[in-house]
């Protein structure tokens, strides 16, 4: 079973069907609400234009940083669980969704199985996940590179924030021991 003690990690948030922004306060409603998890940090909401499959609506993006006891499995198994809660049906690789929430890092633990890759490996290809995620975490390194210099590699064009998630109330919680870093 897992052991560590509360590990920081960064979740990618992103909707592009019905009431984007109202999709994603709910995920993260449903994320502040878990056990054993605490929001710790939320970017802004960015409008961006559709990636990889580009003949779809815009998408709505964000990043948080979580501090959870949960295991890297657990953790995708309650993301994966929070998407079909919200209504998410899979049809086809990276087409229309409700909701979607990769998780980005989990600490410094490193995955490489089908199920779960980490850190997540398209990240330093996606100004969509990299501008909201140097907005709560400018120290970050995506594989070994800083973001902002990582961030000046790619196309940005189009991507703006358009505001912030509804006010939630987080979880209080009696101080834990110290969080392991989440950068990498
Ligand atoms: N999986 C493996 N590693 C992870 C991880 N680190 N986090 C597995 C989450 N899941 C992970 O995911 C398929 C499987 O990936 C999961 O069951 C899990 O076991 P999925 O979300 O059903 O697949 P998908 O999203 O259709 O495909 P893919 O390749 O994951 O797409 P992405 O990478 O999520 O991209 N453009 C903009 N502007 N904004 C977006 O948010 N998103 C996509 C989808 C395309 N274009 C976009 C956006
Ligand atoms: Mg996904």
């Amino acid at each position: 079973m897992y052991k560590a003690g509360p590990v920081r990690a960064f979740l990618a948030l992103g909707s592009n069907i019905g009431d984007k922004i109202a999709n994603l306060d709910a995920a993260l409603l449903a994320i502040a609400g878990l056990e054993d998890t605490r929001v710790v940090r939320v970017s802004r909401i960015y409008r961006t234009p559709p990636w990889g499959k580009t003949d779809q609506d815009w998408f709505a993006n964000a990043v948080i940083e979580i501090e959870t006891s949960l295991s890297p499995d657990a953790l995708l198994d309650t993301v994966l669980a929070i998407e079909v809660q919200l209504g998410r049906v899979r049809r086809e690789r990276w087409g229309p969704r409700v909701i979607d929430i990769d998780i980005l890092s989990h600490g410094e633990v490193l995955s490489a199985t089908e199920r779960l890759k980490l850190p997540h490996p398209a990240m330093g290809e996606r100004a969509f996940v990299l501008l909201p995620l140097a907005e709560i975490a400018p120290g970050y390194r995506v594989g070994g590179i800083g973001i902002s210099d990582r961030l000046a590699q790619l196309d940005k064009q189009g991507i703006e924030p358009m505001g912030d998630f509804r006010p939630i109330t987080c979880k209080s919680r009696a101080p834990g021991p110290a969080p392991q870093s989440g950068m990498n």
